[in-house]
Formats: structure tokens, sequence, C-alpha cells
């Protein structure tokens, strides 16, 4: 079986990292090689057709035409395999990631918001929770727009580009832009979710290995696209405290003056407790277009 995977490195996949990557590896292992098998089969029946039916051959022209089945059991077949893909494999994969969210209170939520070109990464820090966030306090020096007025949000984690997760423990993402399509891509992990402007999108995974992977937007969402990746460092549970403790005492005192703001204040389009829209009511076009 593992010469067979070979066919996923060979086309450029990077090692899994994740839980349940094998499942996804296996079902595109199985694609790789049918497809293949596709494409050397009708390959070599297009050239025996050209040959078989040369016109030297075949000076006349015959109105009876094939009276055999083998085509027919032979599409017949193709279509049944393609069904069980889909229906036996792909969508009861998709679904367990979709619906099958862990019941896990030890798993860890983490919000990824996009813009072009990073990745912006928001922890709820020691008390668990996240801080309230609002569109209008969106800045470049706040850039998820954490309330300062909600205590919760005072241990909160914002970084950028760099997201730190322990190993072998559930992790929910939840995944936001700021602006346009983006997507959150772990290649290692075998993971995608499209970020979309004014939806907060859960994602979950395991990562079950430590090291440096990347992460990519997979969406093309301009000019700048090339250049929006970020580094997941899966680390020890030892570790990953170390990181948090270490960004808590980086963010404490860079925090106050930008988000300083008087509290009470509700900009338009407050959601408590969402990732900002991106801002859409305020930048309308006056031009109505
Ligand atoms: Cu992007």
């Amino acid at each position: 079986m593992t010469s067979l995977a070979l066919i996923n490195e060979f086309l450029g996949q990077p090692p899994n990292v994740s839980a349940h990557g094998y499942q996804i590896d296996h079902i595109l292992e199985f694609c790789h090689w049918f497809m293949g098998a596709l494409f050397v089969g009708w390959l070599g029946y297009f050239l025996f057709v050209l040959w078989r039916f040369r016109r030297r051959r075949n000076p006349v022209a015959n109105h009876e035409g094939v009276t055999s089945g083998i085509s027919t059991h032979l599409e017949f077949a193709v279509v049944l395999i393609e069904a069980v893909l889909l229906v036996g494999f792909a969508i009861p994969l998709w679904s367990q990631r979709v619906n099958a969210f862990p019941d896990d209170k030890n798993a860890l939520r983490v919000q990824a918001v996009g813009q072009q070109f990073n990745w912006n990464f928001h922890l709820p820090g020691p008390d668990g929770t996240f801080g309230r966030t609002r569109a209008d306090l969106v800045s470049n020096s706040n850039p998820v727009g954490l309330d300062p007025s909600d205590a919760n949000g005072k241990d909160d984690l914002v970084v950028l580009n760099e997201l730190h997760l322990p190993v072998d423990r559930n992790v929910i993402v939840d995944v936001a832009s700021k602006d346009v399509i983006h997507n959150f891509a772990l290649p290692n992990l075998r993971i995608a979710q499209d970020a979309i402007p004014g939806q907060l999108i859960p994602m979950w995974f395991k990562p079950i290995k430590t090291g440096s992977y990347d992460i990519i937007c997979g969406q093309l969402c301009g000019l700048g696209h090339y250049s929006m990746k970020g580094t997941l460092v899966v680390d020890t549970p030892a570790d990953f405290q170390a990181w948090l403790k270490e960004r808590a005492e980086l963010a404490a005192p860079a925090a106050p003056p930008a988000l300083q703001r008087p509290p009470g204040e509700p900009g338009p389009g407050a959601t408590p407790g969402s990732v900002p829209p991106p801002g859409a009511p305020k930048t309308a076009d006056p031009g109505g277009g």
C-alpha cells in the first residue's frame, strides 16, 4: 500500500501531520490511480481507433457501427466506480469535517482572520473567552478590532502570520475575512476552508506531529496572493504554553495606546462576539455602483 501511495508524493503532496489526513490521502491516492488508468485506457483506445478505422482499410463507411456491448459496460463501470467514490467516500468524509465537530472541552479554539495579504490569529488567552470584536475598531494596530472595553479581551492574543498549536489536541479554527474571499489552507493537515467576508466558518483538525508547516491562502485574492503565507508551528504542550506566555508578555506593553477608545461608544454594525464584517456599511460606494 505504501508504494502505491507514492503517487501522492510524486504529485507534490507534502507529508500528512493530521489525525484525519490518511483518509484524505487514501481517497486522493485512489483517484490518482483511477484517473491514471482512465487516461491510459482512453488514450490507448483513441490510438487503436485511429489505426483500426483508417481510410485505407475502410474506404466505405459502415452504417451499422459497433454491435458489441463492451463499451456500454465499460462506461457503466466507470460511472459506478465514480459514484462509489463520491457517495461512499468523499461525501461521508466531508460531512465528518463539517458536522462532526469534537464535543471536547479540551479543544482549542482560535480565530483566523484573512486580509490582503496576511493571516491574523486571535487566541482567547488564559481565560479561554474571546474578547468582543467590532468592525469599526479595526485598524493597523488593532487588526481584528478588539474592543478595549471588554474585560474578556484583556488577555487575548493577536498574532500575525505565525500560529502555534499544541500537538495531539483537537483544534477548532473559526475562519473569517476582512476584505475579499481568502482560503485558510493547511496542506500538511489536509484541510482548507474559505474565508468569506461577513461569515465566521469553523473547521477542525488534530495535529499529530510537531514541526513547522505552511499556512497558505488557497484562493486567488489579489496581486499579493502569492505572498499570503504564514507558518503553523505544532508544539509540544509545554512549548505551546511557553509560546503563549512569551506572546502575552510581548503584547502587554504595546496594547494600551493603540486600543484606547472611550468605552461605551458603540460603532455602527457592532456585533458582540463576532469577527467584524469587513466594514461594508461604512465604505459603501457613494456612487451606488
Ligand atoms: Cu488570500
